[in-house]
């Protein structure tokens, strides 16, 4: 569980749940969803990536890495959107988004570290190679703020790879491809057996997967191939919480100044 003591004091004086987060984010938007789905009350403390709001001394305070999603309830500091999960299914059990057979419950725990584990090599490399790296270009002064900030190696050599201008290495867009392929395909069989993710109902694997296809769905991924996961989504984007969470969220989204924010893919997801 990653629960963490922040450098930034300011936040432990919070009471009740808080949520650093941002529109267009699908690590953020898993969080947003679990709390809708649980009708938690939250106050929101939302972080413009366009702005480069993440990029502060009080920010990295309370994310070490300086990314969304970061929850503080009464003062405890949470960070990594899929052990949020976690948490506030630990603090909030019902309603439950787990089951209760132990199989069931290990299978939750492999999805939802798939979810963390493919972030940065596969879901957030294509995002950035095909939308983000454009969105959310740093200037030279927001470059030195964050070789400043930054001290996590692989974030360091994540952004280094598009910043200035540059393109991702091609071989890290066709890994990035081959990873989304393949948990693709196995997401797809797992749901062919009871119509969600793991068994029959709809649980925390469901709720941290599907804001991610939103965001492939934004990027122009061809889901076509995977019949059972479009009929998935399609299932589960209907849901109100959803809408409300993940849909209603990317809609008030900022960009950049003299950056385009057309986003290719259906309406639903614009
Ligand atoms: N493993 C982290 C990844 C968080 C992450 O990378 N969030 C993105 C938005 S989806 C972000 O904050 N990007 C800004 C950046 O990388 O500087 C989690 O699941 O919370």
């Amino acid at each position: 569980m990653s629960v963490i003591t922040p450098i930034n004091k300011t936040v432990l004086d919070h009471k009740g749940l808080h949520l650093y987060h941002t529109a267009r984010s699908n690590c953020a938007a898993r969080v947003r969803l679990l709390l809708e789905e649980k009708k938690l009350d939250w106050v929101g403390h939302h972080i413009d990536l366009g702005k480069k709001e993440n990029i502060t001394e009080e920010y990295f305070g309370i994310n070490p890495k300086g990314v969304v999603p970061t929850l503080v309830y009464d003062g405890e500091v949470v960070v990594e959107s899929n052990d949020i999960l976690l948490y506030l299914e630990e603090k909030f059990p019902e309603p439950s988004f787990r089951v209760a057979s132990e199989k069931y419950q290990a299978q939750i725990k492999y999805w939802l570290q798939q979810s963390g584990d493919l972030h940065l090599p596969a879901i957030k490399t294509y995002q950035y190679h095909k939308i983000n790296a454009k969105l959310l270009p740093k200037t030279e002064e927001e470059e030195a703020r964050y070789a400043k900030l930054q001290k996590d190696p692989d974030m360091l050599a994540f952004h280094g790879k598009h910043s200035g201008g540059k393109s991702f290495p091609e071989e890290d867009v066709n890994r990035a491809i081959s990873l989304l392929n393949s948990v693709f395909s196995k997401i797809d069989e797992a749901i062919a057996d009871g119509g969600y993710i793991v068994g029959d109902g709809y649980t925390l694997a469901d709720i941290s997967w599907s804001p991610t296809i939103t965001t492939m769905i934004a990027g122009g991924y061809d889901l076509s191939p995977y019949t059972y996961i479009t009929d998935w989504y399609e299932k589960i984007s209907r849901r109100p919480q959803f809408q409300e969470a993940v849909i209603e969220w990317r809609k008030k989204a900022t960009y950049a100044a003299g950056v385009d924010p057309t986003i290719p893919g259906p309406a639903a997801v614009a």
